[in-house]
């Protein structure tokens, strides 16, 4: 439970009344006693303001407490996802999803499997960027079932399963060498969004680069998730040819909304850089023209195209030609102000919010006026034929918020809050007209803006892009720390700073800054911890995390033992505090190996690992887990296996022998 704001501010007051106010009173006697006297103290030492105290003690977690939410970050070029409990910012896991990572055995014995689905053709890839986390929801709401992630660099998705925060896939995309509007899920899951990012031509063929308003092109592809299955169903997945302008973002609309899509772009200048040509370089040719296009998709359009075979393939993927979108009113544009970023729905549905990079503003657009342009058919086509609709017809609002306004989520206060990079700093606004209070005077209007350290890319709120937002904490994604934290040499961190936004008005405050130092996070989701319920032990002994369900091939107690079949072996060995059975396995020179290992543990934490040097094989098997990996013993030798977690007090007991014997010559 969080911490009662009663209790926060008696707290507050009982620490810092005499201590701060005294400044450094050694001995100071606190009503209560010797604690309290201690807590003024240490705070007097240390210098703490009493908005610093409040700040440790709305955070601070007592050994064993729980965290009450937890937050998905995107770990960016590290490939992974991190896993931090709130209010508290401690990280509890990273999760391996397109880079190999031998504390969880993925991709040294297990899991190569999901990684090579990920290559792209014959080359090997071991990373990913990732950037946008998305767990999936319910009616709108998030369910704490699964979490989606997209690698900007490869066009890749995966599936993350929360029973036991594992990846279970990785999808190519096959019309797209790489993208940036990933993951965003339908209200219900039924569609994993991916968006592309740089115009290119479809299935990343060759094409010159001066045929680019012919050839290249931009698309938005959706992913069929399976949720009985667990996985994308690539065979109902399918995209939509777009212009090339750079897709940037998407989301899904909801309740008023529900039943379209929305996406920003921008360099609908279509420039094509080649500034060692004397040509201007992209960031000025793609920022000339004052407006880029917000993207409306209808849903059920697409998929009933989809469905009626009007599709092309391309690398056998089904795609929907733009002509076939513009013919059958699948697809309209409105004007977004200069070189937009982010396209964010309200929890309601009825707003639209983008801001402009290059304009202090977010325009808000409303989803009725939307639907009336289109009804009146109030647009003007673009160069490729998809009618634009008319601006002051379908703009709501705009806020004027600060300079460079970037992403925006939500409360339960009629709040929205929008990223300013430029600011560097967080704004606070209010959703005009009927939206919060159902009061239409409510204006929209800026109400506030905290500083942050430094840069910010994205915000997070607790359950902020869902239909019911908490409203309780906000994170601000700082892609800068400069000089907030120890500088462990010129790479810096990047910072987590989190916001306690829970009073309204201008009262927003700065409680932690949390350094991530392992890639370059982009996009969070914040859930409620009670949502997730992860198990902490595998359901049976001899269970595959892969299928989610005992494998038949598993090795079991009392059946353990090296099985040759020709030049074929396969080992059974079990793992249990503190030994493998079994502990020798002899084998010859030239066999092909199937090595299977259950853990028969049934305690929470009792984790074996099993590192087989010379291999390149370390597997984490957790309480009831069972692997299996194979290779070929072309080395002759004497290799020494052992168990890679410090399981228990004979762990360094916990090894064997793999005696490989030389082919007679
Ligand atoms: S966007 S750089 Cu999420 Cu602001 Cu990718
Ligand atoms: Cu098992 Cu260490």
């Amino acid at each position: 439970m969080m911490i009662t704001k009663r209790w926060l501010c008696v707290a507050a007051a009982t620490l810092l009344t005499a201590g701060c106010g005294q400044g450094g009173g050694g001995e100071s006697a606190a009503p209560g006693g010797g604690a309290g006297g201690d807590a003024q103290r240490i705070a007097a030492e240390r210098n703490l303001t009493p908005d610093d105290v409040s700040a440790a003690l709305k955070t601070y977690m007592p050994t064993g407490r729980h965290d009450d939410y937890i937050m998905f970050a995107s770990g960016g070029h590290s490939g992974q996802v991190f896993v931090i409990g709130m209010p508290s910012m401690r990280l509890l896991r990273n999760l391996a999803v397109f880079t190999p990572e031998p504390w969880q055995g993925y991709g040294y014995g297990a899991g190569n499997e999901i990684l090579e689905a990920g290559f792209v053709g014959d080359h090997p890839i071991t990373w990913g960027d990732t950037h946008h986390p998305a767990l999936s929801e319910t009616a709108g709401d998030y369910d704490g079932e699964w979490l989606f992630i997209n690698d900007k660099a490869n066009a890749r998705m995966a599936v993350i399963d929360l029973r036991d925060f594992e990846t279970k896939q990785i999808v190519k995309n096959p019309i797209a060498i790489n993208d940036h509007g990933g993951a965003m899920v339908t209200p219900d899951t039924e569609y994993v969004i991916e968006g592309g990012q740089y115009g290119s031509p479809l299935g990343w063929k060759y094409a010159p680069i001066a045929d680019y308003n012919k050839s290249y092109r931009g698309m938005v592809t959706f992913w069929k998730f399976d949720r009985a299955a667990g996985r994308i169903d690539e065979s109902k997945s399918f995209a939509l040819e777009l212009p090339p302008y750079w897709q940037d973002l998407f989301d899904a609309g909801k309740l008023a909304s529900e039943g379209w899509i929305f996406g920003n772009c921008f360099n609908t200048e279509l420039a094509t850089g080649g500034i060692e040509d004397g040509n201007a370089p992209f960031e000025a040719g793609a920022s000339q023209r004052d407006a880029d296009y917000l993207h409306i998709i209808d849903l059920k359009k697409i998929e009933s195209l989809f469905q009626a075979g009007r599709t092309t393939k391309i690398n056998g993927f089904p795609v929907i030609a733009l002509d076939t979108l513009i013919e059958e009113g699948a697809l309209f544009f409105a004007p977004e102000p200069k070189s937009p970023h982010g396209v964010d729905v309200a929890p309601g549905g009825e707003f639209i919010v983008v801001s402009g990079k290059l304009d202090p503003h977010v325009t808000i657009y409303s989803i009725d006026r939307i639907k009336q342009a289109i009804a009146d058919k109030n647009w003007e086509p673009d160069a490729y034929g998809v009618p634009v609709l008319d601006q002051d017809a379908v703009v709501e609002a705009q806020v004027e918020v600060g300079l460079g306004p970037l992403h925006t989520q939500f409360d339960n206060k009629g709040y929205a809050y929008t990223s300013l990079f430029l600011d560097t700093a967080v704004a606070r606004w209010t959703l005009g007209g009927a939206y919060a209070d159902k009061n239409p005077d409510t204006p929209w209007t800026l109400v506030t803006k905290i500083p942050v350290h430094y840069n910010v890319g994205h915000i997070v709120a607790s359950e902020g892009d869902t239909v019911s937002p908490d409203g309780n904490w906000l994170v601000s994604l700082n892609k800068w720390s400069v000089d907030r934290f120890f500088p462990a040499g010129p790479l810096l961190a990047q910072n987590f700073q989190l916001i306690d936004i829970q009073e309204p008005g201008d009262k927003m405050q700065l409680c932690y800054d949390m350094p991530i130092g392992v890639g370059e996070p982009h996009y969070a989701q914040i859930c409620k911890a009670d949502k997730l319920s992860p198990w902490t032990v595998y359901p049976e002994i001899g269970w595959d995390p892969h299928t989610q369900k005992v494998a038949a091939d598993a090795a079991q107690a009392g059946k353990e033992g090296v099985v040759r079949n020709g030049k074929n072996v396969d080992v059974y060995m079990t793992a249990i505090r503190s030994h493998f059975t079994p502990e020798h396995v002899a084998i010859n020179q030239g066999d092909h190996v199937r090595w299977h290992i259950t853990n028969l543990e049934r305690a929470e934490d009792a984790t074996h690992g099993f590192a087989l040097p010379a291999h390149n094989v370390n597997l984490s098997l957790e309480p009831g887990e069972a692997i299996t990996f194979e290779f070929d013993a072309d080395q002759a030798g004497t290799f020494t296996y052992y168990c890679s977690e410090f399981c228990s007090a004979l762990h360094l007991e916990m090894m064997g022998y793999l005696l490989v014997q030389p082919k007679p010559l």
